[in-house]
């Protein structure tokens, strides 16, 4: 799609529905990963106790909302992407009591809580698939599930050429001769989402959720839970990209929204304002919003964003083409950067201390964006991605289903530090933290940044606190500036503007700002010039 087409985003068209009761329209919400987030128990691994020992954090931080990353009973096969039960909690991360506690705590702090949910598939040890296992080929036990007989003479090879995601073929076959699908680890069967029966469950794994007061849910692989019903080969590529959009054999079918449109009515029939926020990478802005139309879901992490890179042009182009397709359907943007599956921001935009310069500036940008925003657990931080840590410490099945092609996603996941001088940095009272923590966080924990008003940490209190402060903010829309090349400068309102130096050069402001008030800036302003890879917001009189 070229952007041309593009229409300007008029700073006074209103967005339909917009009101102040949708908190999720300009929400900015902290994703919370359990197992590195807080050890309550010293055990090195995470948990709920933790996460309510540190609401204080979040609510001091100034974010509005947390969304946990899966907490429930689990073989760990995949960091809990792998659920055996949709109602409990992993003994490793405490129990259904705590997180009782957890929401009401969270809800007391005056935040609201999404808590995610994994339908494209259960883990192998969760009981329907033991079922599926024990009860034989065409059972209604399997019908649950993705078993097909292969091919070649004796069914020796995989019913078709789809690919896993974490690396080699997405079928595994059991003792009897049958395959199962899994786009993801072999110890994570898909689900037929054609089956009554794994719709109902869902419903009801929503409901039970939403009765212990869930505020809504984040859907993982939300573009992948239907499939072609012939499960013909994948051609032109495993991901998705733009020569299959609309007919890839799993990927963004049409068929997943009917899906979704039941889920609506289920969360509609809830007080409160609650909403879903889908994980679910689709490189095309029309088809992403065919996802947010407005009996389906309300929110989805804009990863063509995250993607973009430390770019101007590119970045300016998805935001246009975001805000432009979003209009049509009244959904607000969701913006993010960083999470438990991809490079640290500040790695990926050079490391160090450019790197950092280049991530602040992103972050601040990013939160003046129309729409909603996501921080991932440790940004506020300026943490780096972790790129040593040894094989035999390695964890993600990524790194062993690729046979160490793949590093995986351990070094974005490393527990956090948050006081002392040495690992386990206060992240819990003891122990050996699941992944090992680099000797050079004594001087990034929260502890020690709380302390420096130079801080990164320092740098999102601030942004955050500006944001709350300036209505304009959060939902809305965005006029552009001219500017010179490799800078991006925007109004959210007469008196606000917010501009982007992407390069590393000092340039001159743009003339609509000069003699304006800085508000904040993620770099030292000099005089008449933007510091290179810098954010400033500016208040005109
Ligand atoms: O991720 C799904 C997913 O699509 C990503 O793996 C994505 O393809 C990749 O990061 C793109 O670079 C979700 C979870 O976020 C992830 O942690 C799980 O491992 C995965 O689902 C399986 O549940």
């Amino acid at each position: 799609m070229s952007t041309a087409q593009i229409d300007p985003v008029s700073l006074h068209t209103p967005l339909p529905d917009a009101t102040a009761e949708q908190w999720w329209r300009s929400a900015v919400i902290y994703q919370i990963y359990p197992r590195s987030f807080a050890d309550a128990n010293g055990d090195g691994m995470g948990d709920l106790n933790g996460v309510r020992s540190r609401l204080g954090y979040l609510s001091e931080l100034g974010v509005d909302a947390i969304w946990l990353s899966p907490f429930y009973a689990s073989p760990q096969a995949d960091a809990g992407y792998d659920v055996s039960d949709y109602r409990d909690v992993d003994p490793s991360l405490g129990t259904l009591a705590d997180a009782k506690a957890m929401i009401v705590q969270t809800h007391q702090h005056g935040m609201k809580i999404i808590v995610d949910l994994v339908p494209n598939h259960t883990s192998d040890q969760h009981v329907w698939f033991q079922q599926a296992l024990a009860a034989g080929p065409g059972s209604p036990e399997r019908a649950r599930y993705m078993f097909r007989q292969g091919k070649g003479e004796n069914g020796e090879l995989p019913p078709n050429n789809w690919e896993s995601n974490f690396g080699g073929p997405a079928w595994t076959r059991v003792a009897d001769g049958s395959w199962y699908l899994h786009l993801f680890a072999p110890a994570q069967p898909d689900l037929d989402w054609t089956n009554p029966e794994v719709v109902a469950e869902f419903h009801d794994i929503l409901r039970f959720w939403l009765d212990l007061g869930v505020d809504g849910f984040r859907i993982d692989v939300a573009h992948g839970l239907a499939k072609h019903p012939d499960l013909p080969d994948v051609l032109g590529g495993h991901l998705l990209n733009a020569d299959h959009v609309g007919d890839h054999p799993h990927w963004d079918r049409d068929e997943v929204h009917e899906i979704y449109r039941g889920w609506r009515r289920v969360i509609e029939e809830y007080p409160g304002d609650r909403v879903f926020v889908a994980e679910a990478w689709v490189p095309n802005a029309d088809r992403f919003a065919r996802y947010l139309r407005s009996d389906e879901l309300h929110t989805s992490f804009n990863f063509n964003f995250l993607e973009a890179g430390w770019d101007a042009a590119t970045s300016r182009r998805v935001i246009d083409q975001t805000l432009h397709e979003l209009r049509d359907v009244g959904a607000p943007a969701t913006w993010v950067l960083s999470n438990h599956d991809v490079i640290r921001h500040v790695t990926r935009f050079g490391s160090g201390d450019l790197g950092l310069a280049r991530a602040k500036a992103a972050t601040q940008l990013m939160l003046a964006l129309p729409g909603g925003a996501y921080i991932y657990q440790g940004e506020e931080l300026g943490l780096e991605e972790v790129r040593d840590i040894a094989p035999e410490r390695r964890q993600d099945p990524v790194y062993f289903q690729t046979g160490g092609e793949r590093v995986g996603r351990d070094g974005c996941r490393v527990p956090l530090p948050w006081s002392g001088q040495e690992s386990p940095f206060g992240f819990g009272p003891a122990g050996d933290p699941w992944l090992p923590q680099p000797a050079n966080w004594a001087g990034l924990t929260a502890e020690a940044q709380a302390a420096d008003p130079t801080s990164t940490l320092a740098f999102y209190r601030e942004a955050l606190r500006v944001r709350r402060g300036s209505s304009e903010l959060g939902d809305g829309t965005l006029q552009w500036l001219d500017t010179v090349p490799g800078v991006l400068a925007f109004r959210r309102s007469a008196t606000f503007v917010s501009v982007t130096n992407f390069t590393d050069e000092p340039v001159a402001l743009p003339a609509e700002v000069v003699g304006a008030r800085v508000v904040l800036s993620s770099a030292p302003v000099d005089g008449d010039t933007l510091p290179p890879a810098s954010t400033t917001w500016f208040r005109l009189s």
